[in-house]
């Protein structure tokens, strides 16, 4: 049977693309080459050099840095930086945006977590990478702020690379949303999960717990909604939560229901990364018939006011994220016995 390989689906996507200069296919590449070298990594860590634990720094996001943190930064940053077809790369672990020499500038703007759930690094639980492309907006060769802080319905693709029971690359330009598995003895990534789409509703939601008593009393409302017995409505929900939102996320994308990461008292605008973390997943969810929020807003209307903004997220199938919205609005909880 003819396996169809991401590098080939990209290239195919090119030949279809009116007016592409092959300028995109080149730096998907170039993602596809630093995804597999940090899968190598991540799936070594503990054996042998010292990758894992703690490099002693702390990032903007006020977190520890882990080595493998750095390792994957550093990975992306190079390889994609010398790519010649992004002006300018943003990561969650750097303060500052890297602005390409001009020498080697390209069209596109790429936005990435490099390794996300870095508390899980250590107990080999999954983690990933995030990232996101916009195409450069202001004219001329300088970069500007509007170019960096695009509202996240400009991006023109989105995806994650999940290091987990086998290494998993998840991409959505403007033509669905697909899965590649890698197999490792070959080298390359594989179609494996063709035109994902979100179940309309699912039956588990993903919250941390344990920050209950920060919640304002329409999340608590909503949470205690979900678990009150109810066979019409596949209530109650399961509770799965990982810990890291690339697991959490896909789960919810393969099977359903909603993944929170509400403000609260000890975050009020939240804990997520707009640019890093919603933006991207907002834009695959809504490409696999999902729907993403802040509890209020569309993701990807929202224009951020700075690189590194927070927002609350409310991500998942329609019909779930739908009645959250319903229920913190204030509508939904005169129908919606507690
Ligand atoms: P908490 C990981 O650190 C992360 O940024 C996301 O991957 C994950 O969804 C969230 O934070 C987990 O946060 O507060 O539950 O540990």
């Amino acid at each position: 049977m003819q396996r169809t390989t991401l590098v080939q689906y990209i290239r195919q996507r090119g030949f279809s693309t009116p007016g592409a200069t092959g300028e995109f296919t080149s730096l998907m590449n170039e993602i596809i080459v630093a995804a597999k070298i940090v899968s190598l990594e991540v799936n070594r860590a503990g054996i042998g050099e010292d990758i894992l634990g703690l490099t002693g720094k702390i990032n903007i996001q006020g977190e520890e840095v882990q080595k493998l943190d750095e390792f994957a930064d550093m990975t992306f940053t190079t390889i994609i930086g010398q790519s010649g077809t992004v002006c300018a790369i943003c990561s969650e672990e750097r303060d500052e945006p890297l602005i390409v020499p001009k020498t080697d500038r390209g069209k596109y703007i790429f936005m990435m977590d490099p390794l996300d759930g870095s508390s899980n690094i250590d107990v080999n639980v999954g983690i990933g990478s995030i990232f996101s492309i916009y195409r450069k907006v202001s004219e001329g060769n300088e970069v500007h702020d509007a170019d960096l802080r695009q509202p996240g319905h400009k991006q023109v693709a989105a995806g994650y690379v999940m290091y987990g029971s086998s290494t998993m690359f998840v991409l959505t330009t403007d033509q669905g949303v697909h899965g590649f598995t890698l197999d490792p003895s070959l080298g390359e990534f594989f179609l494996s999960h063709p035109n994902l789409r979100i179940p309309e509703q699912g039956s588990t939601y993903s919250i941390n717990e344990g920050n209950m008593e920060n919640w304002d009393e329409a999340q608590k409302h909503l949470v205690n909604h979900l678990k009150v017995s109810d066979p019409a409505t596949r209530r109650p929900y399961k509770l799965r939560y990982i810990g890291t939102l690339v697991s959490d996320f896909h789960r919810t994308l393969l099977k359903g229901g909603i993944f929170m990461y509400p403000s609260d008292k000890k975050s009020p605008e939240g804990k997520l990364r707009y640019a890093f973390e919603a933006a991207p997943m907002a834009y695959i969810v809504e490409h696999a018939g999902g729907r993403a929020s802040t509890g209020s807003q569309r993701i990807l209307d929202i224009v951020p006011e700075k690189l590194h903004q927070r927002v609350p997220l409310f991500v998942g199938s329609p019909r779930d994220v739908a009645l959250a919205e319903n229920i913190l609005s204030g509508k939904g909880r005169s129908q919606q016995p507690a």
